[in-house]
């Protein structure tokens, strides 16, 4: 009887700690000369994130990952005019994108469903090249 309740009460901890947990990881970006600070991030699986960037740069900027598996997308951004994410057509579109005009902030959430090593950049033709990347770690 006394392992029977050990188990069920080892089974309710185990329970608890796989349940959904609401509440929002919070992460705060600046993008300012050519970087995202920081440049690593951390976040857990299965948490919604809710990152706010603020562009403190005289350009505009965005953050984008082209390929990470995520539920419930969305962002407020101050829309940034004209940003085409670098035409040419045949670029294959970031599945997490924010663009945020210069001096502006935006926030994007968005919650990882598959732990990983996800590289972050700046779509914005020479960005990237020029040091805006990052990464984001889900675990
Ligand atoms: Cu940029």
């Amino acid at each position: 009887m006394k392992k029977l309740l050990i188990l069920l009460l080892l089974t309710s901890v185990t329970l608890a700690a796989c349940s959904p947990q609401a509440t929002p990881q919070l992460i705060t970006m600046e993008t300012n000369l050519m970087k995202f600070q920081p440049a690593m991030i951390e976040v857990k699986v299965g948490q919604p994130v809710k990152m706010t960037m603020r562009n403190s740069d005289s350009v505009d900027h965005d953050f984008s990952i082209m390929e990470i598996p995520t539920s419930k997308i969305s962002s407020t951004a101050e829309s940034v005019a004209g940003h085409d994410m670098g035409s040419g057509g045949t670029a294959k579109e970031p599945q997490l994108h924010i663009a945020v005009a210069m001096g502006k902030s935006g926030t994007l959430e968005f919650t990882p469903t598959k732990p990983g090593t996800y590289e972050f950049f700046c779509t914005v033709a020479g960005h990237k090249e020029a040091g805006m990347k990052g990464t984001l770690v889900v675990k």
